[in-house]
């Protein structure tokens, strides 16, 4: 195999490591539903290889299906998640041979393929890179079913830098048109394409995430019971759940705490917030006098080299992120503290956009003009409409090869047990433009 296919098999055997040690527990742990918001973690363990199925060994590689009888039980549309456990799934030994049986296979159709032909899905490798990013999004997934768990002890933890860099509230980021989207990242989604020219107005935007602090002075000043804050499907919700603080704090006398994968400890007040939901994150933003960026104008701060006239893959450049840059991967299982990766900034000089938290934009979740579905509906298409908020540059849970600056994350408005935070933006005034 030549260096290409070498760095595609180390990523195979990378995000593979990542899944097995999510579901190295006892089975029962594995089999049961820790939330009605989530599947359990045998589940998602048989999805990715049965995904792996589909897409490598049967799509791509014409091999005959191993276990079509299994395929309807890992169809996400079929099967809502709350409905899983009671469904017939494979046990955790019996999934982990299946996948294991799958991956066997799929070497031989990664030897096989030529990156350099006509078919989409060989070209570039494609259909690689949608079934890594795949395993990698349910990796995030099965993150998310562990801290909804409260279990000690599953989740391993790690160093960070010292937050701190020094720097402007805001980034003033001047009028003019940038290319949004792409044409040119090989592994980019169909959702993410094709790139298309917007031309938006100056703005300002926050350096860095919104932090537990500030975070907390907002519920210090009320804000949970100020509807002035609140859209009124966000002051619903407010009524409806009886929010008063991010999922997993609790307040003990003056003191905020946190459970983290099982663990009590004081919230830190340097860190992004995380774990809150859309109606949360513009609720803070109408207190704070702002409000959340588009869409289009995160991406604008986050991706585009106004010199150069082109758009970079990561906020930096084109390289891989690395450890000085961007808190990805689960180096450890938080978010980095504020100011981090000042050599992570972009070329506006906006900092941690890319890792530590997925980051609440004021857009739905809507196809760019000139959208085609590719390689199947069912991965963006039926989701494109108002019922989704669009998140953008990826958590610390989050893999390098599943985040790019062009990356298109959604959820529900309400949900917060994802790895989610947000920064704010305003429009600037007809003076400072
Ligand atoms: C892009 C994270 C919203 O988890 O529903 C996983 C990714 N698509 N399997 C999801 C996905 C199919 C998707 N998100
Ligand atoms: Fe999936």
């Amino acid at each position: 195999m030549n260096d290409f296919k070498e760095r595609i098999a180390a990523e195979l055997v990378a995000v593979r490591n990542r899944s097995l040690a999510y579901t190295e527990a006892e089975d029962d742990l594995l089999v049961r539903q820790h939330s009605p918001l989530m599947s359990p973690l045998v589940w998602d363990l048989a999805h990715v290889g049965n995904y792996e199925e589909l897409w490598v060994l049967r799509e791509a590689g014409g091999i005959t299906p191993l276990r079509p009888e299994i395929d309807d039980l890992y169809d996400a549309f079929k099967h809502p998640r709350k409905d899983r456990p009671s469904l017939p799934i494979l046990g955790p030994g019996e999934a982990r041979r299946y996948i294991g049986g799958v991956r066997g296979r799929v070497l031989d159709v990664l030897d096989a393929i030529d990156p350099d032909g006509p078919d989409p899905l060989h070209r570039d490798a494609f259909v690689f890179g949608l079934v890594i990013q795949h395993e990698h999004q349910h990796d995030e997934t099965m993150l998310a079913t562990l801290q909804l768990s409260r279990e000690p002890g599953l989740v391993r933890d790690g160093d960070l830098p010292p937050g701190g860099s020094a720097g402007a509230e805001e980034v003033f980021v001047p009028a003019g048109p940038f290319l949004m989207g792409t044409g040119t990242q090989p592994w980019a989604y169909d959702n993410e394409r094709p790139a298309h020219r917007v031309d938006l107005p100056a703005y300002w935007i926050d350096r860095l995430p919104v932090g537990n602090l500030a975070y907390a002075a907002f519920i210090d000043d009320g804000g949970y019971d100020d509807p002035r804050w609140w859209t009124p499907e966000g002051w619903h919700w407010r009524q409806e759940s009886h929010a008063c603080a991010p999922l997993f704090w609790t307040r003990d006398g003056g003191t905020w705490w946190r459970t983290r994968f099982g663990r009590p400890e004081p919230v830190p007040m340097d860190e992004p917030v995380q774990h809150v939901c859309w109606y949360e994150a513009d609720a803070y933003a109408r207190w704070a006098g702002r409000r959340l960026p588009t869409e289009a104008e995160w991406e604008k701060a986050c991706g585009w080299d106004p010199s150069a006239g082109r758009a970079r893959k990561y906020p930096w450049g084109d390289d891989d992120p690395g450890p000085g840059r961007a808190n990805l991967g689960h180096r450890a299982a938080r978010p980095a503290p504020l100011g981090a990766f000042p050599a992570g900034a972009s070329a506006y000089g906006v900092e941690q956009m890319i890792g530590d938290v997925w980051e609440w934009t004021a857009s739905l979740f809507l196809p760019y003009p000139g959208f085609r579905s590719f390689p199947y509906r069912e991965y963006s298409e039926v989701f494109f409409g108002k019922d989704y908020r669009v998140l953008r540059g990826g958590s610390w849970a989050a893999d390098p090869a599943a985040v790019r600056t062009t990356f298109r994350n959604w959820d529900h408005p309400i949900r917060r047990q994802i790895f989610s935070g947000f920064r704010c933006a305003r429009s600037a005034t007809p003076e400072q433009a």
